[in-house]
């Protein structure tokens, strides 16, 4: 009898997730439902691929910066010309980045998308850079993207504060990256749903796990008008959607103290990027914290009191209002309120889940399967636990821990899970669950 060959480990199946994803360039979230490079995934990606090939993960920020548009954004979307047009949905001929995109500066080289995502890429350069120093000073890696990475931040600190209160804001779903939170029910109800679309998604995906035709035809709705109009930004105008978001502007800050950082690596100074973080963390506190509710909520700007200034608080609880726990200047009481309303009925951290839930478990529209109206996501749940250990709630932190490691390896590196039971919803294989796999197994050394 042969001897049973010996069951791989958690870090070898999740690195060789990272490698079947690979395209030589750059990681898919997915080789079915997402075969293109994706902004944020490609940070989160870039975390967890330090620990496997310092040089892969460089070259993953430096492909996604490569497609930088001229005004400073980074398109949520590099597509790779080597993939049928249809096999994602909306493509690049929906886009059209290179045409309608040339006043914006968009590259005429390759087609990108013309909204963004969230800005982690900043603290993944320094991650990055982190784990094998030598290599990127002899690559010249922190001084050859420091300069794209001000100008992603700059662009969405100049022309993304559409509320004037030093907060950015977003002007799509997919540009915050919780596509059908119902965060954004009540703001996109104000938007008229196109009806001549084809879904692809549905063909790699359960419908009932995915996001509604109606949500599809509203997302469809505002791309296709914010492209008509050549994807510019402040024609004095308030875009159809627009909203401040306390995951997304929480992010920009973490990563304008990570850019402070790679300022001062590079012999400049990093006061003035600190300053602006804490100015952000600021604006959040006063813009979107409600001390009575433990929470920050989402600003509506166009919410809110008919005729008045400024908007309305969405308050739904969804994850992105626990986030800017990763901030390390959020006032103390504002943390401690925080890791509560994590640790309560409304996500039950340690308690009633596995994983923290996209959204309130009490909530009318809660479904602990429905994509980003409930189940737990493997991005937000590093950062809540990044964010618990920050706050000192290192015993809580490493419970989350444990369980992430034992679903995504349960789960064969689901995009999403039920957050009660842990069981696999959504793409396997998925970039972002391997890659943070990856990171949680070397956080002892890494962190
Ligand atoms: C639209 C790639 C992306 C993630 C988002 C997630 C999902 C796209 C989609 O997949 O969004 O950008 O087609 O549903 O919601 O967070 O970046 O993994």
């Amino acid at each position: 009898m042969r001897p049973a060959r010996p069951r791989s480990s958690l870090r070898d199946r999740a690195a060789r997730v990272l490698d079947a994803n690979w395209t030589g360039t750059s990681t898919v979230p997915s080789r079915t439902l997402y075969p293109h490079q994706w902004s944020w995934d490609s940070a989160f990606i870039a975390i967890g691929l330090r620990h496997v090939s310092p040089l892969r993960a460089q070259g993953e920020l430096e492909t996604l910066l490569a497609a930088q548009w001229g005004d400073g954004r980074i398109p949520h979307i590099v597509f790779n010309p080597a993939v049928a047009p249809d096999a994602y949905f909306p493509s690049p001929d929906f886009w059209r980045s290179s045409t309608a995109g040339r006043a914006a500066g968009a590259p005429a080289s390759v087609q990108t998308s013309g909204i963004v995502q969230p800005p982690v890429h900043a603290l993944a350069a320094w991650l990055v850079h982190r784990a094998d120093p030598g290599l990127s000073r002899s690559r010249d890696f922190l001084a050859r993207v420091y300069p794209a990475l001000a100008a992603w931040h700059r662009y969405l600190l100049h022309r993304r504060d559409h509320g004037g209160a030093g907060l950015v804001s977003v002007i799509h779903p997919w540009e915050q990256g919780m596509d059908n939170s119902p965060c954004w029910d009540a703001p996109l109800r104000r938007v008229s749903p196109a009806r001549a679309f084809r879904r692809a998604d549905l063909e790699h995906g359960a419908a009932q796990d995915r996001p509604t035709d109606l949500d599809y035809g509203r997302y469809v709705r505002l791309a296709s008008d914010y492209r008509d109009a050549e994807y510019a930004d402040g024609s004095g105008e308030l875009a159809a959607f627009a909203v401040e978001d306390p995951a997304f502007n929480a992010l920009l800050a973490a990563s304008e103290h990570a850019l402070a950082r790679i300022a001062c690596e590079l012999g400049a100074a990093g006061t003035a990027r600190h300053a602006r973080a804490e100015r952000l963390t600021a604006a959040l506190v006063r813009r979107l914290w409600d001390p009575e509710a433990g929470m920050f909520f989402c600003r509506d700007l166009r919410g809110g009191v008919e005729g008045e200034a400024g908007g309305g608080l969405v308050r739904e609880y969804g994850i992105s209002g626990l986030l800017p726990l990763i901030l390390p200047t959020l006032p103390r009481e504002v943390g401690r309120a925080l890791v509560d309303t994590a640790c309560g009925p409304h996500f039950g951290v340690g308690d009633l889940v596995r994983m923290a839930p996209s959204y309130d478990l009490l909530g009318p529209a809660f479904d602990p399967h429905r994509y980003w109206r409930g189940p737990a996501w493997f991005n937000t749940n590093w950062l809540l636990e990044h964010g618990l250990r920050l706050h000192g709630e290192h015993a809580r932190a490493g419970r989350l821990r444990a369980a992430m490691l034992d679903v995504a390896g349960a789960s064969d590196f689901a995009e999403y899970v039920d957050p009660r039971t842990g069981a696999g919803r959504g793409a396997r294989g998925f970039g972002w669950t391997a890659a943070l796999t990856l990171d949680l197994l070397a956080e002892r050394t890494s962190r």
